[in-house]
């Protein structure tokens, strides 16, 4: 059978012009992961169209496309396209489950819901000759399912093409987000096998890691041991958790033990009211402080995610968010205007109360202001939004930023990583066209691993003869500080580890 697989991509990422990072990051794990449930004498083509050509002149006998919502528009036209050649169009992922009626007028059969158990149920009746129209996936696991199929993956176009979960969904249940429509009539949190999910990450080349996990601290007794496990890899690796689960001390200390070095948090809004308003009761405003603290004394760096637009918003949020995630220190922040996805909870609220704007799915993108916010116009919440990066990514403010860290090395590493990604975006721009993205690899890991960690790792050629001999020497401002250093040996990578505990 000839197999075609399709991520379409917005507008913008398909522009002949100018290439944003941002999408030549990650692979297409999902359809990766569906690729794996073919046979193995299937010839299977997949497509990216984020960082590729799709190949229209093509005859397959399947063609599988993932929809997310900005894409949904371009992945209808392709679907069109490809049924006139006479290919069996399956649609599937996160807008088709919310919409699966709007996608069945493009597509031969339309899935709802996690691939893993409904997809060779659906294999199984197209070979058979009796596939249905609409298949839901309802068994819930992660256990014993077929690694995906990185071999399809053309490493060379991303700069981090080990991304990974270990986990699917999240036991919040916040307004704005995905997950209870997409996860509806099962369960909304599961987790894989530990040793499903270490061999998984052993299998991974190189050093670097992205976990996409959309709280991978929310199962703390599997985190522990995730992490445990993972100490002796030599990883540095990047995830995501919220604020309530990264206040865990113990937690984020294996956390940074096995790599960990950037975290991406969902902050969502300064005003605790707003947070209520959206159904996340699980942060509270007065943590954040604590949590940044946390993960500066650790070197792990943060990545901070806003959303403005809540009913609780008006002119002045903007200004008050980037002036505090700046007077943080926040190394990267992530902006966001509110969007309603078809399916959520807000979308409901907000077409109730007749507020939706428009129903083009393309300005969906969370850049859009796509419904009537309640104290600014608009305009002015995208003029604000805008506004914000501007504020957040100016020279200045970085510097202002990085100056809150401690030391030299602290702040050069926030400079490297905060201009790397917003200020050098034609610089990625050449370096994506010339295919040089595999090359920046190994600078991405040195600057994440640059940080000062808790643990100083002694290198092997010192490490040796301090292990026999005579204890590593204490740092003074460790002791000036009323701090404690522990040392031990790591018998794994032949270093003295040094353990510093703050008073
Ligand atoms: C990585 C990622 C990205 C990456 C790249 C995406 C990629 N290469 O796949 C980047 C950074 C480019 C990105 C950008 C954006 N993203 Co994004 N992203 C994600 C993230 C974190 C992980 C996606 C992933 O790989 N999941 C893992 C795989 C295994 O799962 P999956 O893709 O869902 O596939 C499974 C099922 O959906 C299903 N399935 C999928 N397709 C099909 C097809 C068939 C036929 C079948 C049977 C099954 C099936 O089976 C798979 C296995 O179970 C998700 C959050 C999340 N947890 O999913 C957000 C997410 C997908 N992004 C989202 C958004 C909004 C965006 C942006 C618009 C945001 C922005 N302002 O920039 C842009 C635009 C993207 C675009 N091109 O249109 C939303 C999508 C909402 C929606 N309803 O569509 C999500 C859910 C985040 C959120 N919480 O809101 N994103």
């Amino acid at each position: 059978m000839n197999v075609l697989m399709i991520l379409p991509a917005l507008a913008e990422a398909g522009s002949p012009h100018f290439r944003p990072i941002k999408y030549s990051l990650f692979p297409p794990l999902g359809l990766a992961t569906l690729a794996a449930y073919l046979d193995p004498d299937d010839e299977i083509e997949l497509i990216d169209e984020h960082v590729e050509p799709v190949p229209l002149d093509r005859q397959p006998d399947l063609v599988v496309i993932e929809v997310y919502i900005t894409a949904a528009r371009r992945a209808y036209a392709l679907a069109d396209h490809y049924r006139a050649k006479g290919a069996h169009v399956c649609l599937g992922g996160l807008h088709v489950t919310s919409l699966p009626a709007e996608a069945a007028r493009h597509g031969d059969t339309v899935f709802a819901g996690p691939g893993e158990e409904m997809w060779p149920r659906f294999l199984r009746d197209f070979r058979a000759g009796c596939a249905r129209r609409l298949y839901r996936g309802e068994e819930r696991t992660l256990a014993d399912q077929p690694s995906p199929r990185r071999d399809l993956i053309k490493r060379g176009n991303y700069l981090v093409p080990n991304s990974l979960l270990v986990s699917r969904g999240c036991p919040g249940h916040c307004d704005f987000c995905y997950k209870d429509s997409f996860y509806a009539g099962g369960r909304s949190y599961y987790v894989q096998p530990l040793d499903e999910a270490l061999a998984e990450i052993s299998r991974l080349p190189g050093r670097h890691v992205f976990f996409l996990d959309d709280n991978l601290f929310a199962g703390r007794r599997y985190a522990m041991d995730l992490f445990t496990a993972m100490r002796g890899m030599g990883r540095v690796w990047q995830g995501a958790a919220t604020v309530q689960s990264a206040l865990d001390a113990g937690l984020l200390d294996r956390a940074v033990d096995s790599g960990l070095r950037s975290l991406f948090l969902g902050f969502e809004t300064l005003d605790d009211a707003g947070l209520r308003e959206q159904n996340k009761f699980h942060s509270r405003r007065q943590d954040y402080e604590k949590v940044i603290a946390m993960l500066r004394e650790r070197g792990v760096m943060v990545n901070a995610s806003f959303v403005f637009g809540t009913d609780r918003d008006g002119p002045d949020v903007f200004r008050r968010t980037t002036d505090w995630a700046i007077s943080q220190g926040i190394e990267t922040a992530t902006f966001h205007i509110l969007t309603p996805y078809p399916g959520t909870r807000l979308h409901a609220r907000m077409a109730a109360q007749g507020r939706i704007l428009t129903r083009e799915w393309d300005l969906y993108d969370t850049r859009h202001a796509v419904f009537q916010p309640a104290r600014m116009t608009p305009e002015q919440l995208e003029a604000g939004y805008w506004a914000a990066y501007r504020q957040f990514y100016r020279w200045p403010a970085i510097i202002r930023a990085a100056s809150v860290k401690p030391g030299i090395i602290g702040p050069l590493r926030h400079i490297a990583y905060s201009g790397g990604w917003k200020k050098l975006e034609p610089l990625w721009d050449w370096i994506i066209r010339r295919g040089l993205l595999a090359r920046m690899r190994p600078v991405l890991e040195r600057v994440l691993d640059s940080g000062e960690q808790n643990q100083i790792s002694l290198p092997r050629r010192t490490a040796q003869p301090l292990l026999s001999a005579v204890p590593p020497p204490a740092i003074p401002a460790v002791a000036a500080q009323g701090g404690e250093q522990h040392s031990m040996c790591d018998p794994v990578h032949g270093l003295v580890r040094v353990r510093i505990r703050h008073k």
